[in-house]
């Protein structure tokens, strides 16, 4: 009997501004006290996370002096010694204070980009110190509300100057660091700049050092845009830029909810654990969203719990799933793995594919056959088959 009770094998891994976050929203002020970080790490220790990421704000307060900044650092470094918990990734926080009000590497203002640089570059040096191995750069604030206001063309170019000017100095610091993009079409922004994967990955193929850069996808801010996650994650591995993920819930287009993973889109969820397991992605499982506002501590930790219980449910789902023979018949019977063959053959020219003759009625009356899989699909979700 499986308990999915999660292991570090699992790599299960938080941000501390997960269960760190005081439920804040535009309508109301905190309905939690601030949680240490300390105290963070471990707690995830004890509920079976392997690693934590933070933004350089989670962890100092903005405008920290060195001797506070080296203090807690020093301490947290003492917690993930104690625990074993690790820090696979780090991430900069270009958008409370009221400076990124216009973003940070495509601010308007030049001083504000390079300050933004500035404060990237310091906790680089952070990252590699604390032996994380991807940097996330999720640029909230980089968009605007308005049409005239941002030159979107100009703005892409600053981007891209960024990254350029980061991959630079991580290779000539020869930190071991990949940077991870992270997409989302609006909030806080009207209009974020890196919509979706795939505006991200096409300006990842025009910069400088394409390879040390890929994609932090996040479920609800691709489902925010009535998005595919799955698909999503799909074509970055396809394209090998799926550095690091973001898993968490979201009921459809609407505000970004950040629900625990598992909870929203449950379907989506299933499929996404199958890209995840059969795909080929060997990163960390990690976890960003926010334990809901009616939340005490006892609600955060049991989030977090029910998080890494819910992708261990779903992966022996997905398991299930695909040993079942039955799956197995309905996959050929619904030519799935017919798209595995080339549409040619090898050495075949295309001559003799425009010599062919189709019996088009014939092909067109074919059925799919795809719901029959679905609904084995649905039922292994389901737990009714095992
Ligand atoms: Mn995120």
């Amino acid at each position: 009997m499986n308990d999915y009770q999660p292991s570090r094998a699992d790599k299960f891994s938080f941000g501390l501004w997960t269960v760190g976050w005081q439920a804040q929203d535009v309508f109301g002020g905190p309905t939690r006290a601030p949680l240490d970080s300390v105290e963070a790490v471990h707690r995830l220790s004890d509920l079976g996370a392997a690693a934590v990421t933070f933004h350089d704000d989670d962890l100092f307060p903005f405008g920290s002096d060195d001797a506070t900044r080296d203090h807690l650092i020093s301490r947290f470094k003492d917690a993930l010694k104690a625990t074993g918990v690790r820090v696979e990734m780090v991430t900069t926080n270009l958008f409370s204070h009221p400076i990124f009000k216009d973003g940070g590497f495509t601010s308007n203002d030049r001083a504000v980009r390079r300050f933004a640089i500035k404060k990237v570059l310091r906790n680089i040096d952070l990252a590699a110190e604390l032996g994380a191995e991807t940097y996330v750069l999720w640029g909230g604030r980089e968009g605007a509300e308005s049409g005239g206001a941002k030159d979107v063309a100009a703005a892409l170019d600053r981007y891209r100057e960024g990254l350029n000017l980061l991959c630079a100095y991580v290779r000539d610091q020869g930190y071991d660091i990949r940077f991870a993009l992270e997409p989302k079409p609006n909030e806080p922004r009207g209009d974020i700049l890196l919509p979706t994967i795939g505006h991200a990955l096409a300006l990842i193929s025009t910069l400088e050092e394409p390879d040390r850069v890929g994609l932090n996808p996040e479920v609800g801010h691709e489902e925010m845009a009535g998005l595919n996650f799955a698909h999503g994650i799909a074509q970055a591995l396809w394209h090998g830029k799926l550095f690091h993920i973001d898993l968490n819930g979201q009921h459809g287009p609407r505000f970004d909810q950040d629900l625990r993973f598992g909870a929203g889109n449950l379907r989506g969820a299933f499929w996404t654990v199958d890209v995840l397991e059969t795909g080929g992605y060997t990163g960390y499982r990690h976890f960003d969203y926010k334990p809901p506002r009616t939340e005490d501590y006892d609600g955060v930790w049991e989030t977090a719990r029910a998080c890494m219980r819910n992708y261990l449910i779903l992966k022996e789902r997905v398991a299930s799933f695909r040993a079942d023979p039955e799956v197995a018949a309905a996959l050929e019977a619904a030519r799935v793995n017919e798209l595995y063959e080339p549409t040619l053959s090898e050495g075949e020219t295309i001559e003799s594919l425009r010599a062919e003759e189709f019996d088009v009625e014939k092909l067109a009356a074919r059925g799919g056959a795809f719901e029959y899989l679905d609904q084995l699909a649905m039922e292994h979700l389901l737990g009714v088959r095992s």
